[in-house]
Order: structure tokens, then sequence, then C-alpha cells
């Protein structure tokens, strides 16, 4: 994916604009490797069967589904250019974990931020990726990323404390899959039948938008794996089989290497972990991703909760069945330690109570 958005100047840019940039990169005196990429997504309808129950309607980039990851290096800078084509809904991205200062009205919340993107109309996004580390992008008009306009974002970090200590990067998102449209879904959550405000739940489990990956692995390597949740509503509970993790990063915050046998992943969250491969290549691993069901209030029927994939050292010997786990145990994110070293805040000054309470409107809905 990190091919498709490196911009090859002669091709994009207007060729007065390609000199002028070659000009200003040539005479700076402060010469730096910081690229600007420009794209454009057209964002439309097309169809997309993830889970292998039938195709739906889903959102896409450019006719495609999923849509590309946006990828980066600390000082990059993206213009993207975003032409709604759904025809019959508005849109927007926001880049979920960016600071945008100074810029609150490129981060997509509808009607909070910025006003949506109309069917028929466009909007450019100027990227300043000043934070490194894992990050998401996504609709954030409605509800409408559900229905698959969401990806994942890496800003590499050539300065960071794991440089070197990783010979190859894997990016992997877990999310959940809806057979229903999100205008549908939204209808169903905000309305006076569902007083109690329980969210429609997911019909099935993704990793990396799909089931049954099989990644391929060598022995002996360690992996930087980017996690990333792009899902609507269910956290997960994600394990290797046979190998243990190191988180070293999340929410965008490197951290102390932490040991971990099994995640939990709440929508929006993203963990680095770094994996080191076992020295012989004979056997295959399940990765698992589990829903975690006790957010839901009913299981709809033919629910597809768990989703596997594998780490493939040899495609020529099977893949085995995962193993049932007795009891979902994630690691406590409250024991990570950033590396950054800030000192924590160690008194208060003046505080201030709210009270906050859920309830239903006049008219019964949550
Ligand atoms: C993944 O494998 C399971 C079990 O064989 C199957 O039920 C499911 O349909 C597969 N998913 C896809 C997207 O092919
Ligand atoms: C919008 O268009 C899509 C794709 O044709 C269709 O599936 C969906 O039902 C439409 N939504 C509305 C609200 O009309
Ligand atoms: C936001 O930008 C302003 C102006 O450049 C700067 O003074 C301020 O420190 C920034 N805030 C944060 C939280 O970075
Ligand atoms: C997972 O998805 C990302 C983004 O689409 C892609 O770059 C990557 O190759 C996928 N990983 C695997 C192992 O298929
Ligand atoms: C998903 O995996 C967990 C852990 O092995 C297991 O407890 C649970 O029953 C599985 N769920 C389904 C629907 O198979
Ligand atoms: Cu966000």
């Amino acid at each position: 994916m990190a091919q498709s958005l490196q911009l090859s100047t002669g091709s994009r840019l207007p060729g007065w604009r390609a000199a002028v940039a070659a000009a200003l990169l040539c005479f700076s005196p402060s010469f730096s490797l910081a690229e600007t990429t420009i794209k454009d997504f057209r964002v439309g309808w097309v169809l997309a069967n993830p889970d292998g129950a039938f195709n739906r309607p889903t959102i896409g980039v450019n006719g495609q589904w999923p849509i590309p990851q946006l990828t980066a290096t600390v000082g990059d800078r993206m213009v993207l250019n975003v032409h709604n084509d759904l025809g019959n809904a508005s849109t927007s991205l926001h880049f979920h974990g960016f600071f945008q200062n100074g810029t609150n009205h490129m981060d997509g919340a509808v009607g909070v931020t910025q006003c949506a993107i109309p069917p028929g109309g466009s909007f450019t996004y100027d990227i300043h990726f000043d934070q490194p580390g894992t990050y998401w992008y996504h609709s954030h008009s409605g509800g409408q990323y559900m229905d698959g306009l969401r990806g994942a974002i890496v800003v590499h970090d050539p300065t960071g404390p794991y440089e070197g200590q990783y010979d190859e990067e894997i990016v992997l998102s877990v999310s959940d899959w809806y057979h229903e449209l999100s205008v549908e879904l939204i209808d169903q959550l905000i309305n006076v039948e569902n007083p109690t405000g329980a969210e429609p739940v997911p019909q099935a489990a993704l990793i990396n938008d799909t089931q049954n990956l099989s990644i391929s692995v060598k022995p002996d390597t360690t992996y930087l794996i980017r996690f990333v949740n792009i899902g609507g509503f269910a956290a997960q509970y994600i394990w290797f089989e046979g190998h243990s993790m190191r988180v070293v990063e999340v929410d965008g915050v490197w951290t102390e290497p932490a040991d971990a046998d099994m995640l939990y992943i709440t929508p929006a969250q993203r963990y680095s972990v770094l994996l080191t491969t076992r020295s012989d290549a004979s056997e295959n691993f399940a990765i698992v991703s589990a829903m975690d069901e006790e957010l839901f209030d009913v299981i709809p029927k033919g629910q597809n909760s768990n989703v596997t994939a594998w780490l493939v050292y040899d495609a020529a010997k099977p893949l085995p069945e995962p193993q049932p786990v007795d009891e979902l145990e994630a690691f406590d994110d409250f024991d990570l330690v950033p590396v950054d070293g800030l000192p924590i805040f160690d008194h208060v000054d003046h505080s201030f109570s709210l009270e906050v309470q859920m309830d239903n409107l006049r008219d019964g809905a949550n």
C-alpha cells in the first residue's frame, strides 16, 4: 500500500508546481526528506462480502474496498482531495488520534467541526503527519464508517525507540461487520422501541477486513505488528497461539516493552507489539480475535464472533483449528509505561464535579 501513496511528481503535479517544488527542495537551507503526497479519493458505493455471507453495499475509495492504508513518515504532508460520489449520502473523513492543532475544520466530525461533504461535493484535507504511531481514519458522518469507510494510518518514526529492533512490519486491523446499512442501524439504536439504548450487534468479526487470512512469516524474525480496531462496537480479545507479544506502542505513544499473551482492543484503540517468530518452521499457528460477547444484549443467529487468521511458516503444512481458551484474560494496559518519561500530575489545584446522566428523551428514545 505504501507505494501507492508515493507521489510521482511528474504525473500528478502540474508542471510549474513540480518545478517550484523541485526548486524549493534543492535550495531549501534545511533540506529534509519530508515528502508531500497528493491523493484523490473518490468515495463511492461498491459491493463487498468480507464475512462470506453475502455481498452488501459498502463504501469504498476509488472503486476499491478495503480502502487504502495511509502510510507516512513523521514530517510528511498529504493533500487528500475527497470527492463524494455516493449520490445519496453526505460524508467526511476523520483522522483518529491526530491533534489537529490549528486545523480543527479538518477533523471530520460532521456538524461539530466541519460541514458534511454533500453528494457531488469535494473537500481537501491537508494532513501534516507530526505524530508517530498507529492511527486510523474513517467517515465521521452519522454511523457511516460501519459501511466500510475506515482504514489504518501508519506514521513511521525514524527516531523511534525500537528502530533497528525489528525486521519487518505487519499492520492488522480488527473490526466487526454488520449485515445492515448504517442508516438502518442508527434508526434501530435511536428509537422509542429501544429505550435502553442497546447497540445493534454485529454479525461477524474480521481481521484485516477479511476472515481466514494467511500471513506468511519467516523463522527467527522479529515483526512489529500494529493492531488497530476499526470496528463500530465490538471490543475484541486477540492472541497468537504459540507466541507471546511485547507491547511497545499504545494509541500513538511508545511504551517500555511489556510482555502480553492476549490483548483487549476496543474500537479506535491501537497497539503495536514485537513478535519474534520461532526457529522451527515446521508448524503454522492460529491467530484468534474474539468479540467480547458481554457487550451484546442478544447474540444474532449465526453470528461469527471469533475470527481466525494464521501465522504461516510453511504453506504446505496444515492451518490448525484454534484451541479453545478457558479464560479470556487480557493484558492490563494500566501497566504500560510511556517511553517519554513525562512526570504525572501530582496534585490538583481546583476540582470540578460534573454529573452525567444517560437517560431517555421525552419521546422515549435513549
Ligand atoms: C472462513 O472459514 C470459516 C470456517 O471454514 C468459514 O465458515 C467462513 O465462511 C470463512 N470466511 C470467509 C470470508 O471465507
Ligand atoms: C444509497 O445507495 C446505496 C447503493 O446503491 C443503497 O444500497 C442504499 O440503500 C442507498 N441508501 C439510501 C439511504 O437510499
Ligand atoms: C497548538 O499550536 C499553537 C500555535 O502554534 C501552539 O502555541 C500550542 O502550543 C499548540 N498546542 C499544542 C497542545 O501543541
Ligand atoms: C492487511 O491490510 C493492510 C491494509 O489494507 C495491507 O497493507 C496488508 O498487506 C494486509 N496484511 C496482510 C497480512 O494481508
Ligand atoms: C470464541 O473463543 C473463545 C475462546 O476460545 C471461546 O470461549 C468462545 O466460545 C468462542 N466463541 C465461539 C462462538 O465459538
Ligand atoms: Cu477520533
